[in-house]
């Protein structure tokens, strides 16, 4: 391990343009459920995303969708950034892709504009009526029923991406251009399982990008991946970058 460490550490000392590209592996030592890990906590295994984390889903339940956000809601309240999260807001240079609908990163001291959530933030609702545009914050400590929108009547729902939604338009144009024009890229704590966003890591390797990942399984990810930390996020990246003066174009 050291030695890809070291390896790792001197690949993303030479690159000029770097991102980083998470999942709920960059969260999981801040006690948040990933989704597919063998964890007996992992969402997946307890939950059917295509009832709870769809348009089908909220269509046919509203208010059981809406009730199991508020429970990752009450879960999330007071959970801290852990040492990855820190790590990698040293890194003010960095632009951070992720899948992570949680803002441990903006509570790390990442600057939001420099979080691209692909998959939308759970610490907002918004109207469901894709026309409206009413959106407001939720209060984790006080998160609200299933309710109507103030401006147009239709439901309001958290502001994340459902499966068979697509993803927020000019945040994935960025995160495209971005890993069209990387030397190298980070790719931190996801199966890489989930389209479009996996699509990203094939994209930054095809421009030329080289790829390492930090995640205990190798899955999808490790697959593609130059140099693979087999370990925790938490125990790798304070070493892995500390110090080191990354950048992302633009
Ligand atoms: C769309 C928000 C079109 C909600 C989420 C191509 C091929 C196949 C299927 C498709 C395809 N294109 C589209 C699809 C369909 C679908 C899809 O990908 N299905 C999959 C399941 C096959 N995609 C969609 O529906 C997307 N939309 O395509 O729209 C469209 C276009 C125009 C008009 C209309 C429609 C939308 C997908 C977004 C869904 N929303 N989240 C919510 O959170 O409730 S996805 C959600 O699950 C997360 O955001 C994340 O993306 C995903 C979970 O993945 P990971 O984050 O990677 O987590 P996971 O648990 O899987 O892995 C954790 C990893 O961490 C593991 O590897 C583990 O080893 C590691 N780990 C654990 N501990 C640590 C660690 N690593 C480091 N340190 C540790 N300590
Ligand atoms: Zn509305």
């Amino acid at each position: 391990m050291r030695d890809r460490l070291e390896v790792a550490r001197e690949l993303l000392g030479r690159s000029r343009h770097t991102a980083v590209f998470s999942g709920a592996g960059l969260s999981a030592e801040s006690g948040v459920s990933t989704f597919r890990d063998p964890a007996p906590d992992a969402l997946w295994s307890r939950f059917d995303p295509t009832e709870l984390a769809s348009v089908e889903g909220f269509s046919v339940n509203p208010q059981r969708v809406i009730e199991w956000y508020n429970w990752r809601r009450a879960r999330l309240a007071g959970v801290q950034p852990n040492a990855a999260h820190r790590a990698l807001a040293n890194q003010p240079g960095l632009i951070q892709i992720t899948q992570n609908v949680d803002s441990l990163l903006e509570q790390a001291g990442v600057a939001a504009e420099r979080v691209l959530h692909l998959h939308g933030s759970i610490q907002r609702d918004r109207c469901h009526n894709p026309s409206c545009g009413h959106a407001e914050p939720v209060d984790f400590a006080a998160p609200q029923p299933l309710r109507a929108c103030p401006r147009c009547g239709d439901y309001l729902r958290p502001a994340v991406v459902w499966f068979g939604e697509p993803l927020p338009r000019q945040t994935w144009l960025r995160a495209e251009d971005l890993c069209r024009n990387l030397d190298c890229l980070l790719v931190v704590g996801t199966s890489a399982t989930v389209y479009p966003a996996a699509g990203l890591i094939e994209l930054a390797r095809a421009h030329g990008s080289r790829i390492v990942v930090v995640d205990p399984a190798a899955g999808a990810a490790g697959a593609q991946a130059d140099i693979h930390l087999d370990a925790a996020a938490g125990e790798v990246l304070p070493a892995l970058i500390a110090g080191l003066d990354l950048r992302s174009p633009g």
